[in-house]
């Protein structure tokens, strides 16, 4: 898979993807992660990127021309063109699972003061956010699909069972049961003890339940929306 970076950080887009597993990813072959500066796509002479709105108002927009000429030149036949933004689409694991199926993915990143919507209608297959959040800059988001998407490919994880049973894949909308590792007494606090019986039935049913409090806890929606249509 080839994902390419259109921003005007480059530099914040490079570092997390060059380090760990999504560095070893790019080592082996498994993806190809390139950071394009959107200024080498201005032709003024002061690489000038953005420009006051349209109808008044604070802020500057990030002028068409850059992205237009960016595109021409990276998109290809498979292309999906994606712009970070916080109006976009709400960026989900099955988002991430179905951009690990393409080929291309190039990700436009915007700015928080907006980007001039010919870009949207003309260039971007999808919008994207990454939450009900606004960032200075889209790249950090950018990098936030890239790593969610990277680790779906196969070969990228040693254990690939680990992206089945996690948090939000499969049947999904729940979150997972507390982790634990040595030693099994820590200042005073234990490990659940059915975790060191090796009853793996047993401990299951407690990975079920505990999966479950956890939902209801920390993410009620979800805890509401798989309790209204089943009783999982
Ligand atoms: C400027 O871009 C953003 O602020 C942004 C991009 C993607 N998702 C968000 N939630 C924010």
């Amino acid at each position: 898979m080839k994902i390419d970076i259109v921003t005007i950080f480059p530099e914040i887009a490079e570092a997390p993807l060059r380090a760990s597993i999504m560095g070893r990813a790019v080592e082996s072959g498994a993806v190809d992660i390139q950071c394009y500066n959107l200024r080498d796509w201005a032709t003024d002479k002061h690489h000038k990127v953005d420009d006051i709105p349209y109808g008044g108002g604070p802020g500057m927009v990030m002028k068409p021309e850059p992205f237009f000429a960016a595109v021409e030149d990276l998109r290809e036949d498979n292309s999906i063109v994606l712009l970070m933004t916080p109006q976009g689409k709400p960026f989900r694991q099955a988002t991430a699972e179905r951009f690990s199926q393409e080929s291309h993915l190039l990700i436009l990143c915007g700015h928080y003061e907006g980007v001039d919507h010919r870009v949207v209608e003309a260039l971007v297959d999808e919008e994207v956010s990454i939450g009900d959040y606004v960032l200075t800059n889209g790249t950090i988001a950018a990098a936030v699909v890239a790593d969610a998407v990277i680790r779906l490919i196969p070969g990228v994880l040693g254990d690939e069972r680990s992206t089945q049973e996690e948090s939000f894949s499969g049947d999904g909308d729940q979150i997972e049961a507390p982790h634990y590792t040595r030693p099994a007494e820590f200042r005073g606090m234990d490990v659940p003890p059915v975790l060191l019986s090796g009853n793996h039935a047993a401990i299951e049913a407690w990975r079920k339940k505990s999966a479950k409090s956890r939902t209801r806890q920390n993410r009620p929606e979800l805890f509401k929306k798989r309790h209204d249509s089943d009783e999982a």
